[in-house]
């Protein structure tokens, strides 16, 4: 039963066979401070659906108790987003604006690639306003084989300073995402976006195999694992009980799990529809992230999309679920994002404070040239 405090009996679980007694008092409650990670009490659909069911105090009351056992309690990480290559993208996601399918409705503007002085220099003002971690996006299927240096270069500069790293670039084949590895990159941002069944309303252009095999070749790598969802595009409950079991059926479930609200882009296809027909309740989206906290209670939980939106005691409730990590920024990929100074008063105010930045180091072996003699080094993969 997924019931609040009900949890004492050992459970078979997908991602992790061995279920703990996670909760162990009501004094739990208040505690401020991490403590010793617990297994992740939940594996089964059933599971997911009686949380998503219960009433949302109890569920948000569980998510923050689960969230501070795993996680320093009032930290949250904050990201910056820059995209390094905007629109014209060949594939056909019903809910972006930068899709080249819907370009004659949506009239964004594409640009090329964006040259690597100017990708430093934003991640140099990311760093300066408090983020820990520079994350590009591109709107490309997969990167081209011209494109990887590009990326490499990327990887490395934004390292330099101090930064975590993050990309999401599209497809990845499993050179691809060693290459992205041995660069030392931190992160992979690939979305599921929804359940398999819902995927084909969203896209045609690629299949949820698709995406799973990238998000395989990416764990192979050793890079760590974001991947999230959209809710609010006209999916059902079931769609969004399915997401999140897809993420425990994987081998390990993503380090980082953005739950984007839905922007509705006017001129595609789902933003008009949620335009015409009304969105979904927010109360929904924080229902989805107290269920995902509960689920992957050792993922870091992202507020992404849709924040510019929301107001002050919405965004309060969507931590109390459990987010630990957001967007910093008044720009995500091509929309509007909460402003800054709104952000830094918010937490102000919720005696929210930063996690600092820890970025991956490539793992380096000292090679010795049976000719020359002289030393050198070699990355590896974690
Ligand atoms: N092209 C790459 C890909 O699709 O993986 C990376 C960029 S893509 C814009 C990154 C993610 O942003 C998408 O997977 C989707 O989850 C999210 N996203 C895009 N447009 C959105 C919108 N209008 N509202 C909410 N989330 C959106
Ligand atoms: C993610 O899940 N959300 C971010 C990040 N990963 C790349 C992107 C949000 C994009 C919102 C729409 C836009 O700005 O174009
Ligand atoms: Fe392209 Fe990514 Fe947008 Fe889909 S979500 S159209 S893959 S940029």
């Amino acid at each position: 039963m997924a019931g609040l405090l009900s949890i004492t009996e050992p459970t078979e679980n997908i991602n992790n066979s061995i279920i703990a007694d996670n909760i162990k008092s009501d004094s739990d409650f208040f505690t401020n401070t991490m403590q010793a990670p617990t297994a992740p009490i939940i594996g089964s659909r059933e599971q997911i659906a009686e949380l998503f069911d219960l009433p949302l105090m109890d569920l948000l009351l569980q998510a923050q108790t689960i969230h501070r056992q795993h996680f320093k309690a009032n930290e949250v990480q904050i990201s910056t987003l820059l995209s390094i290559k905007t629109g014209n993208c060949p594939e056909d996601c019903g809910y972006c604006s930068q899709s080249g399918h819907h370009r004659d409705k949506t009239k964004l503007e594409a640009e090329k690639r964006i040259d690597v002085d100017k990708v430093i220099a934003a991640a140099k003002r990311a760093k300066a306003t408090g983020s820990s971690r520079f994350c590009m996006g591109a709107a490309w299927k997969h990167p081209s084989a011209k494109d990887m240096p590009y990326v490499v270069e990327l990887i490395k500069e934004v390292k330099e300073l101090g930064l975590e790293t993050c990309m999401t670039l599209g497809m990845l084949n499993p050179d691809q995402a060693t290459q992205l590895a041995d660069a030392g990159l931190d992160y992979y941002n690939h979305n599921l976006d929804t359940s398999r069944r819902y995927y084909e309303q969203v896209v045609s252009t690629r299949s949820y195999d698709d995406r799973l095999n990238t998000l395989d070749n990416v764990r192979n790598s050793g890079i760590n694992v974001c991947s999230g969802n959209i809710v609010g595009m006209g999916e059902s409950r079931d769609d969004r009980i399915d997401w999140v079991h897809e993420l425990l059926k994987m081998p390990k479930a993503p380090e980082s799990i953005p739950v984007n609200l839905l922007v509705p882009i006017a001129g595609t296809p789902i933003g008009d529809k949620v335009l015409a027909e009304g969105g979904l309740s927010v109360l929904e989206w924080i229902r989805t992230i107290a269920v995902t906290r509960i689920c992957c209670p050792s993922s870091y939980v992202r507020l992404s999309a849709g924040r510019e939106s929301l107001s002050d005691a919405e965004q309060s409730l969507a931590f109390m679920a459990g987010a630990n990590s957001f967007f910093y920024g008044d720009k995500l990929l091509t929309t509007g994002n909460a402003s800054q100074s709104g952000d830094d008063r918010l937490m102000r105010e919720l005696g929210l404070t930063k996690q600092f930045a820890a970025p991956r180091a490539p793992k380096l072996l000292p090679v010795l040239d049976a000719v020359s003699g002289h030393e050198s080094q070699m990355v590896l993969a974690d």
